[in-house]
């Protein structure tokens, strides 16, 4: 099985500031747990972030065929981005939306997910051991090889 992470703005900034909302580890370490947990799982992966909307939609598009699943933290165009759902529409993988904090207790404009409806899960405030969960809940339901 191939899992594609894919992190948006600023998520590779983590651990700079903001650690009671984030977390004092940075990004570096996130990517090291999400390699270490495809290790343990016995699958593929592949981690990719960028600050361009466009960036990201191009990614979803290019695991057309490719990836069985993906995650995906879309940071903040979670809560502006019409593009990011349409793409994970358009390609039809088994998607899993993660965010470090818990968006539905912070401001009001971060309660609404356009990303959400085109997801099979929404984890949200489980920190990076989401991105884990996420990871585990398409290796058992949604494995090529089960
Ligand atoms: O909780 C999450 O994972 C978010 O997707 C993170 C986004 C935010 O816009 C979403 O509403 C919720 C922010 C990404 C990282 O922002 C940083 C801010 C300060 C320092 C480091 C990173």
């Amino acid at each position: 099985m191939k899992i594609l992470v894919i992190n948006g703005p600023n998520l590779n900034m983590l651990g700079i500031r903001e650690p009671a909302i984030y977390g004092n580890q940075n990004y570096k370490t996130l990517v090291e747990m999400i390699e270490e947990k495809a290790k343990a799982l016995g699958v593929s992966v592949s981690v990719y972030q960028s600050n361009h909307e466009g960036c990201l939609v191009d990614e979803i598009q290019k695991a057309y065929g490719d990836a069985d699943g993906i995650v995906i933290n879309p940071a903040a165009y979670t809560h502006t981005s019409v593009a990011i759902p349409d793409a994970l529409k358009a390609v039809g993988i088994p998607t899993v939306e993660v965010h470090i904090s818990d968006i539905n207790q912070r401001e009001e404009f971060r309660r609404h997910s356009f990303t959400s409806p085109a997801c099979k899960l929404t984890i949200a405030g489980h920190g990076f051991d989401g991105y884990l969960e996420a990871m585990e809940y398409l290796v058992n339901n949604y494995s090529p090889e089960k």
